[in-house]
């Protein structure tokens, strides 16, 4: 582990549970860091901050799709934070959140200062659905980086799922995306080192 990674361990370990908003202009004051969880319903996205902060029950996961309605912000130090967004493409959340959410969402992207970079969980299994399209789009579009979690990898084995990382990553590449894909499994523990590489050098950790 090289000090950068170690740092981002360490800070990571401090989240704490900070507030929770129903939309993007309810978020603390735009100022410092921050890094945001986004993905699909289901995809890991909660699984995987509670991994990476070594906190068992620190984001709410849950068996059943949609459970995290709210933008849930984690304060990691008075500058640097971590935000746990609503999944996307959850067919039984309302019509009328849905909806909302999917203007909100390019919207905090395009005009959130403090936006340092966007973690994408995508259920290996099932890559690039037309919302994760849309993400990476309004990223690019953004400017913000991007970092693919291939989640769930432990659910695939070794040789399908660097094949699918493989093809994951060139088609990054082809869309242009600023930023790439790694694996990573919440079950196993697998991907930890350098999905906290990433949030360094993002959250400027020396
Ligand atoms: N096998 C396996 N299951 C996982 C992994 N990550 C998450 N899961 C399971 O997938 C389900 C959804 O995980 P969450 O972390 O709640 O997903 P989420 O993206 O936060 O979902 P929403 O909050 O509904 O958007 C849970 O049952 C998790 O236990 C993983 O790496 N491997
Ligand atoms: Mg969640």
């Amino acid at each position: 582990m090289n000090d950068a990674t170690e740092a981002a361990r360490k800070l990571l370990a401090k989240a704490r549970f900070t507030i929770s908003v129903p939309e993007p202009r309810l978020l603390p004051a735009d100022g410092g860091r921050e890094i945001a969880f986004a993905g699909r319903s289901n995809a890991g996205k909660s699984s995987a901050l509670n991994l990476l902060c070594a906190q068992r029950g620190l984001a709410r996961t849950s068996r059943t799709p949609g459970r995290t309605q709210h933008i849930v912000v984690f304060e990691l130090d008075a500058e640097r934070r971590l935000i746990d967004l609503p999944g996307f493409g959850y067919a039984k959340v309302a019509k009328s959140m849905r909806a909302h959410w999917e203007d909100a969402l390019p919207e905090y992207l395009e005009t959130r200062a403090s936006l340092a970079g966007v973690m994408l969980l995508m259920d290996i299994r099932h890559p690039f659905k037309p919302q994760d399209q849309a993400l990476i789009a309004w990223c690019l579009a953004a400017g913000v980086p991007l970092h693919v979690l291939l989640s769930k990898a432990d659910k695939l084995g070794r040789g399908q799922a660097s094949a699918t990382l493989h093809s994951v990553n060139a088609e990054l590449k082809r869309a242009g995306a600023n930023g790439h894909a790694q694996l990573f499994s919440a079950l196993k523990g697998d991907g930890t080192q350098e999905a906290w590489r990433v949030i360094a050098e993002w959250l400027e950790l020396e």
